[in-house]
């Protein structure tokens, strides 16, 4: 199993990240901490010196496993089903830059929030248009980059709140390298069973997620990681496992008893 842990590149207001920022000192730490890769939570790349970065983790030697796209949502409000078509193009513009950076350390680009969310005022036939098209324009131009989409529970966002809901979501894209990325925090709110969900998924799992009941680092709440654990050895998953969870009671500790939680599995 291979353990990432998220650092944005830039400070951001969504709260479930032990590292923000800081990039030098941050990046020795997760190395230090004994992390196989790093997932990077980034906003727009054309705000990062891609240069100094690619240095940086390749001096510490640190895959990057995943690109996290949330914040284009969350501080700029882009999103594939926005009602104005200029917000939607945005919003694909900012994912396929996302994927041509990905492409560099041939990481996963994750869709979370920058799906969007579903106002009354929008029927659930466009919407589900809208966010197909999204998806399907991002993967055909960038065949060779992989995109998870992520359900998200149901205080987040009214789209793709299960796995369930993912699968039939990716019948619909129906692209060979668009897939899942399971979070067990989510999966704790919205899934009958997490065990059962991670087999529903099996091969179409390309990105992990933990984080406790209470999103604090795994083993502080009553999520059962060990048949987790268990069920992801089952369907043979080889990604990186990547801890998103809040910096309580501080990032360091956090961090910490993430790893030293995740490698006793
Ligand atoms: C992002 O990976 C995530 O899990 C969401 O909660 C973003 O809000
Ligand atoms: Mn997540």
């Amino acid at each position: 199993m291979k353990f990432s842990i998220v650092l944005s590149t830039q400070p951001t207001t969504f709260s479930a990240l032990a590292y923000q920022g800081k990039l030098i000192e941050n990046v020795s730490r997760i190395k230090t901490l004994g992390f196989d890769g790093i997932e990077l939570a980034v906003r727009d790349p054309a705000l990062i010196d891609v240069s100094s970065l690619t240095s940086l983790l390749k001096e510490h030697r640190l895959p990057v496993s995943a690109i996290g796209t949330g914040q284009a949502y969350v501080e700029e409000r882009l999103s594939f089903i926005d009602p104005s078509k200029g917000f939607r193009e945005k919003a694909i513009g900012r994912i396929k830059t996302q994927a041509r950076f990905a492409a560099l350390f041939d990481a996963i680009v994750i869709i979370g929030l920058v799906r969007g969310k579903r106002e009354s005022d929008l029927d659930p036939e466009t919407a589900d248009r809208w966010l197909v098209h999204g998806l399907r324009a991002c993967a055909s131009e960038n065949p060779g980059v992989r995109f998870a989409i992520e359900p998200i529970n149901r205080y987040e966002t009214n789209l793709v709140n299960t796995a369930r809901s993912g699968i039939e979501l990716l019948e619909k894209v129906d692209k060979k390298n668009v897939g899942l990325l399971l979070d067990t925090f989510h999966m704790n709110i919205e899934e009958p069973s997490m065990t059962e969900s991670i087999k529903l998924v099996g091969d179409l799992l390309f990105h992990f997620h933990v984080a406790d009941s209470n999103r604090w680092y795994p083993g502080a709440g009553h999520i059962d990681f060990r048949s987790v654990f268990e069920t992801l050895e089952e369907i043979g998953y080889t990604g990186y496992v990547s801890a998103e969870m809040l910096p309580l009671p501080d990032p360091d500790v956090a961090a910490r008893k993430t790893i030293e939680y995740l490698q006793r599995f």
